[in-house]
């Protein structure tokens, strides 16, 4: 193909040669995108293209997408399995039996020295729905330790929280078919063109077709914001004061939906006595969440007034220290306008990883398979009885949460850990205890497609992991739909899938003898499908299979055996369609079927810009990078657009301050500091910088990460920094060290 002028140094773009397109989805984030990867003649993965005809993403991808195939041979692969005795030594090349049989007998030890709880395992969002579940087989039915949790708490844990708390399960109510039908549009911290770019193409075009408002509530002026009608730039960690007082309106001029709110909820009486409350008038609300009295009222009449109304959020919300609350107040929001499960009125989390769901779902690292309860006898006694193990195998209550376990290696009540698809020396909140923890380990193993990922610095032990497309299985995205990836090709070096590395290591356990692991990727779907059948149970898969959900490109459920069986009448160019939204009929999985009305107070518990500590520090992401860059860094056409740790910076605060554009400073916070260079924009208010968390040694060295009371997820996106200057040419040395991948 040629462009530019004729003659004159034209561009070409080499042919890519593709002879066979393999099915799969994107290992990036939540939204589910369905992708095509070529190959050529020699089995080489050298393009990706979205999926025509796939609902959700309809032949488009982002640019990490669109670049995802760069990934398979890009620099860091770990290819080997490694050992050593100490961190910091140099690792030896082992084969997999040796990394496999002393992983093995270090967990055993560890467990009858100190307990079985004595060795953690912490996982990810980002594996095979078919690999949480095993994981979670080998975790909870063969180690037996209860110290068993994901980075989902960094993530998604207040969203969990929020909904088992108003609606009695999990699992997000909507899906993007609601933007064509919504009257009115709310979204709380989430920046969807950047951090899920085709969602908001779904939104985009739902809009372009028909217009509605756009609400935004966000402390920066974020590129959503900036597209939005109203945007509300909130005091961080304040959006429950917000939500009390828009309550607060919608109950003083009578526009709830009283029938809904009498036929549907409990507590209706302790929140309108709450929210009546002078606190929560718009007057005083409007000092402690920076939004004015008229722009509260005015929002409030629009959305109690919409024939439908929906709010969607993201980190936002649930990185505080009131994120579960936030997302039970926005529940609230939405009963008390009678918006959930109808076209376009609803209350939509957007998840995070790639398979956030799945591991909510499948992993047991809360509970059981399938969204069971631990704290359930009979939940208990069912799994036990399907694994064949004995139920007392389990215990009556659930561990502790990821937050949680690292404070515990810290104080000596854990020993030894396991970490999977995490790597949070970079994700964690203040890096400089972090470390001290992972030094204290005995014991440390990391499975990570990646051997550079910088808490490997801290392992004992390192197995090598295969890249998503270099195995089989599935993702669920933010609207519950279920999506496959084929094996496009074979895994790098000796890496192995995460399912095989879960299956050898069953075989060094006593349960493991016991307890069925089937060798493939589908043999576990077939299992999880058998768990899945229940009465009354939202979560159900029973009617899918492999080559179904490939044919309709993603199935949401619950899509039950009844679904399968009309579903066989279909014509060969008909899909089969899962449930679009929960809780249709208002009928939620509490005791009573009701949801819960659930009133929340404030109270101000973040650290706060101080005269030491001026200004606050907020974190986030951009569009071309994904997380602790173990794979986007790598990628040289997303690593270019912002290969160096930067913040942005308001204009009017950098004159104060004698600070230009390009310059770089030094941040501290109480716990630490941070170079990087400034990017002076109106983006964000003259009290407060944003970072975005991508860099090791950057944003998390200098973040506090207070705990949510009930999700236990950190509140990243609230602490207080001094800005200083810093000598510029040791800061630009430091930062090209950084950047050498
Ligand atoms: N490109 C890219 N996309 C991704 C990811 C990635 O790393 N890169 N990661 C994926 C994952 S795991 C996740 S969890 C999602 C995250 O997706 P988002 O949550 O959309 O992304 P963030 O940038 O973390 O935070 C969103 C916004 O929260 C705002 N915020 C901060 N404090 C407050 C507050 O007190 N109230 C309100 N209302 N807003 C506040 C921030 O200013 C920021 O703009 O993105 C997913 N998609
Ligand atoms: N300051 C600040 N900190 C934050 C956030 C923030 O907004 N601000 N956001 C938080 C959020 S929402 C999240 S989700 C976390 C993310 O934090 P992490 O999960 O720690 O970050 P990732 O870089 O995604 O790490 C995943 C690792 O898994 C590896 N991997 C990918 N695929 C596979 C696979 O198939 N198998 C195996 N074994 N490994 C694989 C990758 O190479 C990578 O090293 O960060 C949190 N930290
Ligand atoms: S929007 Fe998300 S799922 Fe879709 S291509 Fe981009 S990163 Fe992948
Ligand atoms: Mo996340």
């Amino acid at each position: 193909m040629l462009f530019g002028r004729k003659n004159r140094k034209p561009i070409v773009i080499p042919k890519k040669e593709v002879v066979e397109w393999k099915y799969s989805t994107c290992n990036y984030c939540s939204t589910g995108c369905s992708i095509e990867l070529g190959l050529n003649d020699q089995g080489k993965v050298v393009t990706s293209r979205g999926h025509a005809g796939a609902d959700v993403n309809r032949g488009k991808l982002c640019i990490k997408g669109l670049l995802e195939h760069d990934l398979f041979d890009s620099a860091g692969r770990g290819s080997q399995p490694l050992m050593r005795d100490k961190a910091y030594e140099s690792f030896e090349p082992a084969s997999w039996d040796q990394a496999l049989d002393r992983t093995a007998e270090k967990i055993k030890d560890i467990q009858e020295k100190y307990g079985r709880d004595a060795f953690a395992v912490v996982s990810t969002g980002q594996l095979m729905t078919e690999e949480f579940y095993t994981l979670g087989k080998l975790a909870r039915g063969c180690i037996g330790s209860n110290n068993y949790d994901g980075n989902t708490t960094l993530c998604m844990a207040s969203a969990v929280s929020g909904y088992k708390r108003s609606f009695g399960s999990d699992g997000p109510p909507g899906c993007y078919e609601d933007f064509e039908y919504t009257e009115c549009f709310m979204a709380f911290g989430s920046n969807l063109p950047e951090q899920h770019p085709i969602i908001y193409w779904r939104l985009k075009e739902a809009r372009e077709k028909r217009s509605f408002p756009m609400i935004v509530v966000d402390p920066r002026v974020t590129m959503l914001a900036q597209f939005a009608d109203i945007h509300l730039p909130i005091t961080p960690g304040t959006d429950c004061v917000l939500i009390n007082s828009m309550l607060h309106v919608i109950f003083s001029e009578g526009l709830q939906d009283q029938s809904y709110i009498d036929a549907h909820t409990n507590g209706s009486k302790e929140l309108i006595e709450l929210v009546m409350s002078d606190t929560y008038d718009p007057k005083v609300a409007q000092h402690v969440c920076g939004i004015d009295e008229d722009r509260i009222r005015t929002v409030a009449r629009i959305y109690a007034r919409a024939g439908s109304a929906m709010s969607i959020w993201t980190m936002g919300i649930n990185q505080s220290t009131h994120g579960s609350d936030g997302v039970a107040n926005i529940n609230n929001l939405n009963l008390v306008t009678g918006n959930i499960g109808k076209p376009g009125g609803t209350s939509l989390s957007i998840t995070g990883q790639c398979n956030a769901m799945g591991t909510r779902e499948w992993s047991s690292c809360s509970g059981l398979p399938g969204y069971r309860y631990l704290e359930n006898e009979k939940d208990r006694e069912y799994i036990a009885d399907f694994w064949g193990i004995d139920p007392e195998f389990f215990p009556k209550k659930r561990g502790l949460a990821q937050t949680d376990i690292f404070p515990a290696i810290e104080t000596g009540e854990i020993k030894g850990m396991w970490l999977i698809a995490t790597n949070p020396m970079t994700s964690m909140a203040d890096t400089a205890r972090m470390r001290k923890i992972m030094e204290k380990l005995d014991f440390l193993v990391v499975q990570d497609c990646y051997e550079d990922v910088e808490t490997n610095q801290f392992s004992h032990v390192y197995f090598p992991a295969a890249v998503w497309a270099e195995k089989e299985g599935c993702h669920t995205n933010t609207e519950r739909r279920v999506n496959l990836t084929r094996t496009a090709l074979q895994c790098y070096g000796d890496s192995k899938p995460d399912l095989w590395i879960f299956n050898q290591l069953s075989k060094r356990f006593d349960n493991g003898k016991v307890i069925n692991f089937p060798e493939s990727a589908e043999g576990a779907f077939e299992e999880m499908k058998k768990l899945s059948v229940g009465a009354g149970r939202t979560l159900d898969i029973s009617g899918m299979s492999y080559d179904k959900i490939e044919r309709a490109q993603g199935i949401q459920w619950p899509y039950t055996e009844a679904d399968a069986k009309r579903d066989a009448q279909l014509s060969p160019e008909e899909k089969p369609k899962g449930a679009s939204r929960l809780y249709t009929d208002g009928k939620f999985q509490t005791a009573d079927g009701k949801a819960n009305l659930i009133s929340v107070d404030f109270i101000n518990n973040n650290e706060q810009p101080c005269q030491d500590f001026p200004f606050w520090l907020n974190s986030g992401r951009v569009v071309e990078h994904f997380h602790t860059r173990t794979r986007t860094g790598k990628v040289g056409n997303c690593n270019k657009f912002s290969p160096t740790p930067y913040m942005e910076m308001n204009p009017d605060a950098a004159a104060e301050l004698g600070v230009v554009h390009q310059q770089y400073v030094r941040l501290a916070s109480r716990r630490g500091d941070a170079v990087v260079m400034v990017q002076l924009t109106h983006r964000v208010p003259r009290n407060m910088v944003f970072i975005p968390f991508h860099y090791h040694d950057c944003v998390n060295r200098l973040t506090l990460g207070l705990l949510d009371p009930y999700s236990r997820q950190p509140a990243f996106k609230q602490c207080s920094v001094r800005i200083e200057p810093v000598d510029q040419d040791e800061a630009a040395a430091l930062n090209v060290q950084r950047r050498a991948f």
